[in-house]
């Protein structure tokens, strides 16, 4: 297992499967030793984000604030596995142009809209379509699907070992 310290960076859908396959790539890591942190909604938009809502242009802050405390934790040694749906094809560039060559491994989790909102875990898919929630991506505010991700997984025919597997793939 390559222990390099890079950013994985996970892009999709909400109930696309990022915080399940982040969280599950995170244990195998720490299995083989390797030094890993997780940013994810739950640890970002509660503390250091919890002045940003969902416009276009809180996201991209949203989303560069995140890439700045990732670049500083891989200089640190870590591996860091970022979970965020990242919607905007700018931003991800943003964020990749903060890194070397390499360390910088963009994953997305191309789960269809429709097996996002069968899934609808939170029930805010819901909330979406009644318009109680606006701007929700994929339903009222556009997701950019990446062109030129180092890995394309489709969760809905992946299983959660099987798209571990093709990150730890791509790390090598
Ligand atoms: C999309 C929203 C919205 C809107 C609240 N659009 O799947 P979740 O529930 O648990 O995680 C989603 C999270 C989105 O935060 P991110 O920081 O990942 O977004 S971004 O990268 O675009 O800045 C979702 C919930 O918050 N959520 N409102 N309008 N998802």
């Amino acid at each position: 297992l390559n222990q390099c310290p890079k950013c994985i960076w996970l892009t999709g859908l909400s109930g696309s499967g990022k915080s399940t396959i982040a969280n599950a790539l995170d244990a195998v890591l720490f299995e083989n030793n390797a030094a890993t942190f997780l940013l994810d909604g739950d640890n970002i938009r509660h503390g250091l984000n919890k002045d940003l809502g969902m416009s276009e242009k809180d996201r991209a802050e949203n989303i560069r604030r995140i890439g700045e405390v990732a670049r500083l934790m891989v200089d640190a040694g870590l591996i860091v596995i970022c979970a965020f749906i990242s919607p905007y094809q700018r931003d991800r560039q943003i964020v990749r142009s903060m890194f070397k060559h390499g360390q910088f491994v963009e994953v997305f989790l191309d789960t269809p809209l429709n097996v996002c909102e069968s899934r609808d875990p939170k029930g805010l898919y819901k909330k979406a379509r009644q318009g109680v929630i606006k701007n929700f991506t994929g339903i009222s505010d556009p997701y950019e699907a990446p062109e030129t991700a180092e890995v394309v997984i489709n969760t809905s025919s992946s299983n959660i070992e099987d798209s571990v597997k093709a990150i730890l793939k791509a790390l090598n």
